[in-house]
């Protein structure tokens, strides 16, 4: 078969060659042929990936710090903020992997008493010459200077010798903690580089999006480019994070003098080791490095250095000093790329999903299921099985009759639930010859002029789920609105509550502008098989189970990789292929083949996505801002439920992330697999979420692809409970896995939303502190912890918020799970959630904790008070139930914590409501702020960690009600009469016990 379409993006048709095929199902081993009907070939998604190397894997690579000549330093001008300097080729260029810049501009500003910036960019960028590419500001904002007032502790060195270099020094430690000494900046239109010594062992975290232990190893590359790709490990996936946290464990010795801790020589080093559970003798400091390059780009993370390649773009490298992490996320996010947008109370609650839910009757029969069950659910969500042949804001006339939208969504609204549809990113080209076949949502926005084109100013067209597709071109003039009013409209006819984008990598199934002069073939079906259908059936058994025809196990399960597969990248020894390598041309640049051959999970950089030389309306192509389409996706989106709901805050779940999405939506982790690694690997996805200020973060419970288990599904939906977006997911075809569907299942998710519902204000709390000052939700141990170099590489466990920690079981057939208690060393102490017992346990050694199925460990950290609300059916009428307290002591006997509620859906509150706590020596006050009204009372206050049971308890000096108390296990329980009937936070009260 020919291939069809071309790498260019403009290559012939592939109409004459391409043969028109039968498509055919086989349902019960009987084929039914529908139509005649095309079929794009799966070759027209391959490009050239098989003769493309990476150019880390290429014996023959020539290392650029080898030939190039790096820069020298002129006109030197410091001030007391920073220098500026021009930079000129050192000698004759290399032209390496593109055009050597002969004169590039250095800028070093002291932008805040926190944060450094270094800019190198081109000197003589002209406008005339497309071969340069400077980030708008108005795509993505750079971080402006403010007050410099206050303890500057980074600093700034630079040397002529032997070529220009520069290094970043934290001034209180003395610790370089950036420096390319010694090494080259190459700079070129299709390469940059430039590599910074790190100490051994380093800590590094970020550099996302990728399936990865939380802490980079030491040695693997990172390539970023924004792929659609079903979660392979360790390699590029859909979002795009250029940012790192570097933390730097010392020790101070008896000799009074820091040294650093390296990794290795850690003590304990997390789950399976012991330590001395560090301690006051050591000490932690954090960096962030952001780099503000919107380009393929790789980072390459060896033993003692890091090396940032980018296919273009500039160096805008911004340095925020931290010192702990929490304050490098803070600032990040503060004067880097914006505060994660507050999300409504509604999108806390469970949400249920999956690809395949085939009409309105079975959607229904799946809330009314729930329901039958009393498990809460929020949220039913729908995938592109709605749609009317895979069109954007359509419904199927068949199975979604839009007669039918009525009924549905009267009863959803009326039981306050919700409806999240699928939007997919690209947009059918309808068949002109077919005038039935019009599709207004494409007429417009072509009479707009809001399609992506190819270099001849032609409309490129790709394919999708819907046949051949053009692509939102978000640098259009009217790009946005378009989008706002296709969204606005189609609300009239299907009352959604927020919106599921998705294949914003932007994907398409084949390389190039495939349907041009073919739109009139009307592909229906994609290039490759469905799950479930012949060839990919799903015959996974769950992990664990004893097989017993091996070979027809085997064979199954390499029929049943789904789209993946289909767009694998195949390694083919370098003695047989010949390699494509391409050269640089002077003055132009090599969109689609640049020399430097990133390790791109697809290869070709054109398959499965739209090709680097698509072109915008603006001229700007899609090589430069290929990272970004599913940010500005994500944008528009937000644009256009602002317009749908005035005043309130959108609902979005994105698939294609960059810096900065956070502040329009959160994110899934995409196409995980129903494997217990891949429920382990949501933990370090959602913290390195935490990092990138997305912390409206969840992945497809019970799994994705595949079929899940009861017992994993068990284990998966009570880890998720504690995730901030709470949604179980699953492919086409795959075995269902709705909770209610295993009895077991049922019950351990119950459990768990339960849990999850009465924290609901502790949750929501966190939000308004993320949204507000840049907080994370999820934490990694060691950030709450910084002073215990054990933590420093621990993903198994995690805090919610600063005050519960979760250590869910991981693996099969196990009925307890080993986990530490972090900061037992410095006097903290933990109490079980459902006992609220006191952990006994010794500083930094695993402890092995019961954890039979149905059950997951959760602890609350000694000195907090934990708001919670009696949890309901869904979330608002939880949020009617009456208030209750946790009030766990520290060692010292104390405890302190707070509340924030609002309306729970504007985006500017009119009224809001914040209360402090403060427990010790026998009483609670609640100090209350602001004026919401809430009329819910306290219904009752839990103490952990009580030494006596004490006496009569009072509000405000009145006698309040009753008191049970359990000595043994420390635990005093109040059950408030109606004291607090006008409402638990209508003033100031204290809470006494003894
Ligand atoms: O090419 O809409 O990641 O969640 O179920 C697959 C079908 C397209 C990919 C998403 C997945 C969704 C699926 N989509």
């Amino acid at each position: 078969m020919t291939s069809s379409g071309s790498a260019d993006g403009l290559g012939p048709s592939p109409t004459a060659t391409t043969p028109v095929s039968e498509w055919s199902t086989v349902i019960d081993g009987t084929p039914t042929t529908f139509r005649s009907v095309f079929t794009i070939p799966a070759s027209a998604d391959e490009g050239l990936t098989n003769n493309l190397l990476p150019n880390i894997e290429d014996p023959q690579a020539v290392n650029a710090q080898d030939v190039c000549p790096g820069y020298k330093a002129y006109d030197v001008k410091e001030d007391d903020h920073g220098l500026t300097a021009t930079l000129r080729l050192a000698g004759q260029p290399c032209n390496v992997y593109g055009n050597d810049v002969e004169v590039l501009n250095l800028k070093v500003e002291l932008q805040a008493a926190n944060r450094l910036a270094i800019n190198i960019s081109p000197a003589n960028i002209d406008s005339s010459n497309s071969s340069w590419f400077v980030v708008p500001e108005d795509l993505i904002p750079r971080p402006q200077a403010d007050s410099t007032s206050g303890n500057i502790d980074l600093e700034f060195d630079w040397d002529d010798e032997p070529s220009f270099w520069f290094s970043v020094t934290r001034r209180s430690t003395g610790d370089v903690i950036f420096t390319t000494e010694n090494k080259k900046i190459i700079y070129e239109d299709q390469f940059i580089e430039f590599v910074s010594a790190l100490p051994e062992d380093y800590n590094l975290y970020g550099l996302g999006e990728r399936i990865h232990g939380l802490r980079l190893s030491n040695n693997f590359t990172a390539t970023i480019y924004a792929a659609d790709v079903g979660d392979p490990i360790d390699r590029n996936i859909y979002g795009s994070h250029p940012f790192y946290l570097d933390t730097r464990y010392f020790e101070t010795g008896n000799d009074g003098k820091r040294k650093l801790v390296k990794h290795d020589a850690m003590p304990g080093r997390g789950r399976g080791g012991h330590s001395n559970g560090g301690g006051s003798n050591y000490e932690s400091y954090s960096h962030g490095v952001y780099l503000r390059n919107l380009h393929g780009q790789e980072v390459l993370l060896q033993p003692e250095s890091i090396t940032w390649r980018t296919l273009g773009g500039s160096i805008d490298l911004f340095f925020f000093d931290g010192p702990s992490q929490p304050e490098v996320t803070r600032q990040y996010q503060q004067s880097a790329i914006g505060l994660p947008a507050m999300q409504s109370y509604w999108g806390f609650g469970y949400h249920q999903c999956r690809w395949g839910y085939r009409n309105w009757t079975e959607l229904r029969e799946i809330v009314d299921t729930f329901r039958a069950f009393d498990i809460p659910l929020e949220t039913i969500w729908v995938d592109i099985d709605y749609m009317d042949q895979y069109r954007d804001f359509t419904l199927d006339p068949h199975t979604f009759k839009p007669s039918g939208v009525q009924d549905f969504f009267d009863q959803l609204h009326s039981d306050n639930q919700h409806f999240v549809p699928i939007v997919d990113s690209a947009i059918y080209i309808p068949n002109p010859n077919n005038a039935s076949d019009a599709y207004d949502t494409y007429s417009r926005g072509n009479e707009s002029g809001v399609f992506i084109n190819n270099p001849d100013g032609s409309q490129y067209i790709g394919a999708v789920w819907p046949g051949y597709t053009v692509f939102p071109d978000w640098m259009a003039a009217e790009g946005v609105s378009w989008w706002v009013n296709e969204m606005v409209e189609w609300y009239k006819e299907v009352p959604y509550s927020g919106i599921w984008i998705d294949m914003s990598e932007v994907s398409s199934f084949c390389v190039g502008s495939c349907g041009t002069g073919n739109v009139t073939l009307n592909p229906v079906h994609p290039p490759f098989s469905l799950p479930g259908e012949v060839g990919n059936m799903i015959y996974d058994f769950p992990e664990g189970f004893n097989i017993t025809n091996a070979t027809e196990a085997a064979s199954a399960s390499a029929a049943s990789s789904s789209q993946a597969a289909a767009t694998s990248t195949s390694t083919t020894s370098a003695s047989t292929t010949s390699y494509l390598r391409t050269t640089p041309t002077p003055g132009e640049r090599n969109v689609n083949y640049p020399p430097y051959v990133i390790n791109n999970v697809q290869g070709d950089l054109a398959v499965h996505a739209v090709s680097p030389n698509a072109t915008h309306h603006n001229g700007v192509q899609e090589y430069d801002v290929h990272n970004v389409w599913g940010h500005q996706i994500l944008n528009a989106t937000y644009q256009g439920l602002l317009s749908v709901f005035q005043g309130k805050r959108p609902f979005i779940i994105g698939r294609s992330t960059f810096a900065g999405s956070g502040k329009w939506a959160g994110h899934w982790g995409g196409d995980n697999a129903s494997k217990w690694y891949y429920m382990y690997f949501s933990i370090p996805q959602a913290l390195s979420f935490s990092l990138f200020g997305i912390p409206m973060f969840g992945v497809d419970t019970c799994g994705f692809n595949g079929n899940t288990d009861m017992e994993l599904c068990a284990r998966w939906m009570q880890l998720s409970a504690f995730f901030p977006f709470y949604r179980n997911h699953n492919t086409l075809s795959a075995l269902s896995q709705e909770p209610y569907r295993w009895a077991s299942v049922a019950s351990a998710a119950k459990t768990a939303i339960q849990i999850r519902y009465s924290l609901l204000p502790y949750m929501y709390t966190l939000f308004y502190k993320a949204h507000t000052y840049g907080d994370t939700v999820m934490r990694a141990l060691a950030w709450e912890f910084p002073n215990d170099p054990s933590l420093a590489g621990v993903d198994t466990q995690f805090l919610l918020g600063p005050n519960l920690l979760i250590t869910p079981v991981l693996e099969p057939q196990v009925d307890s799970v080993n986990g530490v208690f972090p900061g037992i060393v410095d006097g903290e102490c933990w109490y079980d959630w459902y006992s609220g017992a006191k952990v006994t346990a010794q500083a930094g050694v695993n402890t092995s904790i019961s954890a039979p199925l149905g059950h997951i460990p959760v602890f609350v950290r000694g000195g907090a008070v934990i708001p919670l609300q009696e949890p309901g059916y869904t979330t608002a009428e939880s949020r009617k139930n009456p208030w209750g307290l946790i009030v766990a002591l520290s060692e010292d006997g104390d405890a302190s914590g707070d509340l924030y509620i609002d309306d729970g859906e504007s985006i500017e509150p009119a009224e809001t409501k914040f209360i402090s706590f403060k427990a010790g020596d026998g009483q609670l006050k609640a100090e209350v702020q602001g004026s919401y009204g809430d009329s819910n009372a306290l219904g009752n206050v839990t103490i952990l960690g009580v030494d006596e049971c004490g006496g009569e308890i009072k509000l405000n000096g009145v006698s309040a009600g009753d008191v049970q108390c359990d000595k043994d296990s420390g635990v005093l329980r109040f059950s408030l009469k109606d004291v607090t009937s006008g409402g638990a936070w209508q003033g100031t009260w204290t809470l006494t016990w003894e």
